[in-house]
């Protein structure tokens, strides 16, 4: 496989782990990690980083000639929860990224584009359950609003002017070796952190939220999957929904006490529960099953116990 790769937004939590997987199927040193921040030890010692705001076109334009890059992952955005926040930097920060990259690949500086999106692009008019590929999108949050924009303006450069970009609609992501920061579905994540350093967790969703996730593993190899895929076989060129595993704070919970029998945890709902309330708490990916065969590989069992058993013996 011969490409150079640029990853913008490589060191937050889903960059960081692209990053590395994409290092061991390319070679280190064609790919090119970037962030507004630096990334952790071994991103900074396994390969080329430079410093990069993924809204300043001109800086990712040079790093592109100094490497020769034939593809941008675009990670950099504001989630869902610090949107709520600061509407109009998430504005700002979705939007211009993307537009910048997407100029880039029209401009034939690039040959490729890699963009997610997310389940946030559904809002609360959208069927909650098995949420079908196309369907009622009114979303109700700054970033849902940021993301849905942003696969129209994909679909439109894809059929405006050729570029080929990629997207999919994550929901949750679970990691244990990067945080995630500013997401509504974190809770996820915190859990297990809490669950290991302090035996009990206090959850800002209500015990019965049902949300739609998904391991880092398998997030990194559907995108990785949809890249590799040949151009004719990705007939969508808004967003894939993408699907794995969904459960609802409790069910974590009790999959959690299998492992840490003393686990205790409590709920105390915040305006992130609005949130969640407007996102479908299940996911259709059945286009992204026939189309380049995605399938995920973990269950809430398997994730559990391959997360607990890393962290414990971190
Ligand atoms: C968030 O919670 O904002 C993200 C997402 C579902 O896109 N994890």
């Amino acid at each position: 496989m011969s490409e150079t790769i640029l990853v913008l937004g490589a060191s937050g939590q889903i960059g960081n782990e692209l990053t590395q997987r994409l290092r061991v199927l390319y070679g280190n040193n064609n790919v090119i990690a970037s962030d507004i921040r630096e990334g952790n030890n071994q991103m900074m010692s396994s390969g080329p980083f430079e410093l990069i705001d993924a809204t300043d076109k001109e800086t990712i334009l040079k790093v592109i000639k100094k490497y020769n890059v034939s593809q941008v992952y675009l990670l950099a955005a504001m989630l869902s929860a610090t949107a709520e926040k600061f509407p109009q930097k998430a504005w700002d920060l979705n939007m211009n990224s993307l537009l910048a990259v997407l100029d880039l690949a029209k401009e034939k500086h690039i040959k490729q584009v890699y963009w997610p999106s997310s389940i946030a692009v559904f809002g609360p008019t959208t069927p909650k359950e098995n949420t079908p590929q196309k369907t009622i999108m009114e979303p109700s949050t700054v970033y849902g609003i940021s993301k849905l924009s942003g696969e129209f303006w994909c679909n439109y450069y894809h059929k405006k002017y050729g570029v080929d970009v990629r997207s999919l609609r994550y929901p949750g992501i679970i990691s244990w070796k990067t945080k995630p920061g500013g997401g509504t579905t974190d809770y996820a994540v915190d859990i297990y952190f809490k669950a290991i350093e302090d035996g009990n967790y206090e959850c800002f969703l209500s015990e019965n939220t049902r949300l739609p996730m998904m391991y880092m593993n398998d997030a990194v190899e559907a995108t990785i999957k949809i890249m590799q895929a040949k151009p004719k076989d990705v007939k969508i060129r808004s967003a894939y929904n993408l699907a794995a595993i969904d459960f609802t704070p409790k069910e974590i919970a009790l999959e959690i006490k299998k492992h840490i029998p003393n686990f205790t945890i409590t709920y105390k709902p915040d305006f992130r529960q609005e949130i969640a309330d407007s996102w479908p708490s299940s996911i259709n990916d059945n286009d992204a099953k026939q189309d380049w065969n995605w399938n995920p590989k973990f269950d809430l069992e398997s994730m559990t116990e391959d997360i607990i058993s890393n962290l414990k013996a971190e």
